[in-house]
């Protein structure tokens, strides 16, 4: 064999490692912009958008005490609105609040669940009292004026409209109302929701996750 194949398959090689090399570090850099990219366009990452829930509050509590949202400062809210004659929706909430309640153990202590009637006409607190002491002893019932619930169900963003009987009965009205639970950090800040259908379960595991 001559010197002169040789050189050229040494040349072949070295051109070859270039290649992978070169080729080895575009893939690198073109993985590299992608994944940057990907971070740009993601909403999660980085600091999330803070959720415009809740806000101050004067209302009177299920014992007949003024109280505002600095009362339960310290204090993860696990807050709703409903009716004490609600024939559902609000029973049921209730239900799932005390069992998950149950199941936070020590945990429980941080977490004040909180009822604001959006029925004051019939929800006085005597009413209130009797109700919420069907369900859980840490439940708290809030009523006030017709204008502080108003003002109270707009900083929550929640709907509620009296349904009034077909019969005419003004006594037999319904409340429509939103349903969502919230949980409300130790700060008064949203950390999350919950629907009517979330279990006890499910509620207790995601409140332990953020508190
Ligand atoms: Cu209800």
């Amino acid at each position: 064999m001559s010197k002169q194949p040789n050189k050229t398959i040494s040349r072949l090689r070295l051109v070859r490692r270039i290649a992978i090399g070169l080729a080895a570090l575009i893939l690198v850099a073109v993985v590299a912009v992608i994944a940057q990219q990907r971070l740009a366009d993601s909403p999660r990452t980085g600091t999330a958008p803070e959720v415009k829930i809740g806000g101050p509050f004067a209302l009177t509590d299920h014992t007949g005490r003024q109280v505002t949202e600095k009362d339960f400062q310290g204090k993860a809210m696990l807050i709703f609105f409903g009716y004490t004659y609600c024939p559902d929706v609000c029973p049921t909430s209730l239900t799932e609040i005390s069992a998950a309640m149950d199941k936070l153990g020590p945990l429980a202590d941080k977490v004040v669940p909180i009822l604001v009637s959006v029925d004051p006409e019939r929800d006085t607190p005597e009413v209130l009292k009797d109700y919420v002491a069907h369900f859980h002893p840490s439940i708290v019932g809030l009523t006030g004026t017709p204008e502080q619930i108003k003002q109270t169900a707009k900083a929550y963003r929640v709907y509620y409209a009296k349904v009034t009987d077909k019969d005419g009965d003004k006594d037999a009205y319904l409340m429509d109302h939103s349903s969502v639970i919230y949980l409300m950090g130790p700060d008064g800040k949203f950390l999350t929701h919950f629907s009517t259908q979330t279990d006890a379960e499910t509620m207790a595991a995601k409140i332990k996750s953020l508190l």
